[in-house]
């Protein structure tokens, strides 16, 4: 069993990076970078359980990681790669799928919330996403994952599934995963309705702010950003029931690298027009370098492939061996 701390964690290349990823999950990584063993991997047989364009969905592929490269995550202190070019991940869901419940796949809040009212209609693979989710993780042994707090139950049910892997086939093989969910904005709400999260597949783009939102879209989305007729609270304790005011506050104290209480120390009593426009300021300045940054990294789309091959590389000699024991352990014959 591992005893060193690995982490993994994964992006879907549905759509451009939101500030809700960046906030509740790749700013976090950047701060981790270094301190241990990290593994980050771009999501595509993860993004095709919902519909995706061909050509976009290669395209956005390459965004997507030229993203966590503009972000500040450097591909020679950490891999950086993508799913579908390491198949230990196919071949240890396929596995998973065998050892995951259908009662426990029942439970999970994403199934419901992306299969909408027509479940019917959904993919097979939208209802088996966390178990791809686990062999993602723990084909590596990785036992840390930084995510958002949207994929807590995910990970629960990762943990579920390595325990039931270890305790049928009586090893103590896949190790603890803890998730790791920081931050005042571990969870960013859209802009239309601060009950949702933040999504880049969300249909309206007013919902959220895009990692490559220029300064008037950033400016016009904040300004349009749904709020409730009442001046800011002077205190955390009055943004109870205002979901909304929350979310533009923790955005706040996320960007400015402060805490929503100093936010509204500052802020307390201003009406929403005025904090907006701070608001609006804060963000197009925090993300202007990181835009620089992917501009920069776009104009060289081969350089980036080949960064992506070399990752998937290191990955594959992490992931093989360590798939083709759960492979032994579960009874396949070995392949020569
Ligand atoms: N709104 C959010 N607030 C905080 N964290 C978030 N994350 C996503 N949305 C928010 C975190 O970002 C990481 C990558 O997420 P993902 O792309 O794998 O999938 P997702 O959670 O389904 O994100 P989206 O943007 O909502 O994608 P779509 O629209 O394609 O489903 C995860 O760590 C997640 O927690």
């Amino acid at each position: 069993m591992l005893t060193h701390k690995r982490i993994f964690s994964g992006i879907q290349p549905s759509g451009v990076p939101t500030l809700g990823n960046y906030l509740g999950a790749i700013r976090n990584w950047v701060a981790m970078q270094g301190k241990t063993d990290s593994i980050y991997c771009v999501v595509d047989l993860h993004a095709i359980t919902v519909w995706q364009d061909p050509k976009q969905l290669a395209r956005q592929t390459r965004e997507m990681a030229a993203a966590l490269m503009a972000c500040g995550l450097d591909p020679a202190k950490v891999l950086i790669f993508v799913q579908s070019h390491v198949h230990a991940h196919t071949r240890l869901a396929w596995i998973f799928n065998c050892v995951a419940r259908i009662g426990w796949l029942n439970r999970m809040t994403q199934f419901k919330d992306k299969a909408g009212k027509d479940r019917e209609a959904a993919s097979a693979g939208l209802y088996v996403y966390p178990t791809l989710m686990a062999a993602d993780i723990l084909a590596y042994h990785a036992n840390l994952v930084p995510v958002g707090d949207d994929q807590r139950q995910h990970l629960e049910l990762a943990n579920d599934i390595a325990e039931k892997f270890n305790h049928d086939y009586g090893v103590a093989f896949f190790p603890t995963i803890e998730p790791l969910i920081q931050g005042v904005a571990a969870r960013v709400m859209s802009l239309r309705d601060g009950t949702k999260k933040m999504s880049k597949s969300d249909p309206s783009d007013q919902s959220r702010i895009n990692l490559t939102d220029d300064r008037d879209a950033i400016a016009f989305k904040i300004r349009r950003a749904k709020t409730d007729p009442e001046p800011l609270p002077e205190h955390v304790s009055g943004l109870e029931g205002r979901p909304e005011a929350r979310n533009l506050v923790g955005i706040l104290a996320a960007v400015t690298d402060s805490l929503p209480e100093n936010v509204l120390r500052e802020h307390g009593g201003k009406g929403f027009g005025a904090f907006k426009e701070v608001l609006a300021e804060a963000l197009i300045a925090h993300l202007a370098p990181i835009q620089e940054r992917l501009k920069r990294l776009l104009d060289d789309p081969a350089e980036i492939d080949r960064l992506l091959r070399q990752g998937a590389e290191k990955a594959a000699a992490i992931a093989d061996p360590i798939v083709a024991e759960a492979e032994r352990i579960v009874g396949f014959l070995p392949r020569g």
